[in-house]
């Protein structure tokens, strides 16, 4: 990587961008219409080689200025974490000017890598209105504080092995979500209250990240553990039938707009249940479905789309075969709308739900860590590319500013640029209003699952 490029802090916009388009959005014009047409915003390249390779971001306000920060998570130095999954070695928390805020643990080089989630989470689990770091380090759970990265809590793991993910939930009925799920790698999971006390534990095929969400609406999280339904007890409510291997990714959100919550499983097929457990379609046009993401990819069709990625031709397999991968969008009914034909190699995609990227645009997939010289970019529903962002990596994204549109951060081990679909000036003080922390970014996971809320997607 050439360094002298590189500018930490950096303010301003990219080069070529064509303000007309920029203008016309803002009076409401479709967005698919400015199709390459002006770069996005680079608004900051941010130094992160001081928390060591092979971090994980995550996003919040950490200090509640008004402006997110970035939390670089560093695994532990496991290698395989087939069975044994990680726990956290180092956090950095920087400012989107550059500063480092704060440090806690040491980075090390020989940190694993993504292979597992890493068990970490901001949110404000005290619900104080200022949020922590929750993360397993050293064989224990540490609650932080987000501003200081001062060590508030510690508790014992209800099991050796549970750090696979961490899960916040609402299982006690309180007006705020302060339960926590931890689970091991495949089979078993524990519910802990605000005080570490165990309500009930779980064993089954639990997938990679349960999805904890009220689908009745009795004011108690149901839990989609892979394959079960759960009630707030740990009860199972019922089950996905005839699915094999287990659950990468899950979603929830009103599908086809009748005004109850479906769930949508990618697996080995991508499959759509109703929250009584009655199967309402499958999609079987895919291999090996990876990474779904719900959204309005195209407003002008009933309900909402579901984007995805099949892994069509893996490298690790011993075929000695060149990888490939290829996304697809199917409607609210499990028909295929499209699916991509790549030309280039490359078999580890992920695709992820971004909204408003600009005022009024639909929302847009987010691609990112394609291979075969592709960079992260932004497609809309009929899979034209709506915004590249020129940096190899990983991509997180959220309302960094407190502006009602998302920013998307692309990092690597040494470098954090973030990009926006419209100009900002990061120079200007923040607002001093703490940003809400949405679900989605407390729920941060490697197996992107989610929930279709009005409050998080496009034109909803
Ligand atoms: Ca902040
Ligand atoms: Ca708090
Ligand atoms: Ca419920
Ligand atoms: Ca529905």
């Amino acid at each position: 990587m050439k360094h002298s490029e590189r500018t930490t802090g950096k303010l301003g916009a990219e080069t070529g961008r064509n303000n007309a388009n920029s203008l016309d959005l803002e009076q409401g014009q479709q967005a698919q219409h400015v199709l390459h047409t002006g770069g996005p915003f680079r608004l900051a390249d941010i130094d992160i080689s001081a928390s060591g390779p092979r971090c994980k971001m995550l996003l919040g306000d950490l200090n509640g200025d008004g402006r997110a920060e970035l939390l670089l998570v560093q695994p532990d130095d496991r290698q395989d974490v087939r069975y044994i999954p990680h726990q956290v070695q180092c956090l950095t928390a920087y400012d989107l000017s550059g500063r480092m805020l704060w440090q806690q643990g040491k980075p090390s080089l020989g940190a694993g890598s993504q292979g597992s989630d890493y068990p970490a989470q901001i949110y404000d689990i005290d619900g104080d209105g200022c949020l922590e770091v929750l993360c397993v380090m050293n064989d224990r759970f540490h609650i932080l504080d987000g501003a200081t990265g001062r060590i508030k809590e510690v508790h014992d793991l209800p099991d050796p092995h549970a750090h696979d993910c961490i899960i916040i939930a609402n299982l006690s009925g309180g007006e705020h979500a302060s339960d926590i799920i931890l689970k091991d790698r495949y089979h078993r999971m524990w519910a802990l209250n605000r005080k570490f006390e165990l309500l009930w534990s779980h064993e089954g095929n639990i997938g990679h990240y349960p999805w904890a969400s009220d689908l009745n609406g009795d004011g108690y999280d149901e839990v989609m553990a892979g394959y079960d339904l759960l009630d707030h007890r740990g009860r199972v409510l019922w089950s996905c039938r005839d699915l094999e291997d287990h659950a990468d990714c899950i979603w929830v959100g009103d599908v086809d707009g009748d005004g109850a919550t479906e769930l949508v499983i990618g697996g080995s097929v991508t499959v759509m249940y109703d929250r009584e457990g009655r199967e309402r379609w499958r999609y079987e046009g895919s291999i090996e479905s990876q990474h779904i993401a719900l959204g309005r990819f195209r407003p002008e069709l009933p309900g909402l789309q579901i984007a995805g990625l099949d892994r069509m031709i893996r490298e690790d397999d011993g075929k000695g075969q060149k990888g490939k991968d290829a996304l697809f969008l199917v409607d609210c009914e499990g028909k295929e709308l499209w699916k991509e034909e790549r030309t280039t190699s490359g078999w580890l995609t992920i695709a992820e739900t971004l909204s408003s990227w600009r005022a009024g645009a639909p929302d847009y997939i987010l691609a990112y860590r394609r291979g075969g010289g592709v960079y992260p970019a932004l497609y809309d529903g009929h899979l034209n590319i709506v915004a590249e962002f020129r940096h190899e990596g990983y991509a997180v994204h959220g309302d960094l500013l407190g502006v009602g549109t998302e920013q998307v951060v692309i990092y690597d081990d040494e470098l954090a640029v973030v990009y926006s679909g419209e100009a900002a000036d990061l120079s200007a003080p923040p607002s001093g209003v703490p940003l809400p922390q949405p679900k989605r970014l407390y729920n941060s996971t490697l197996y992107p699952g989610g929930e279709a809320d009005a409050n998080l997607f496009s034109g909803a």
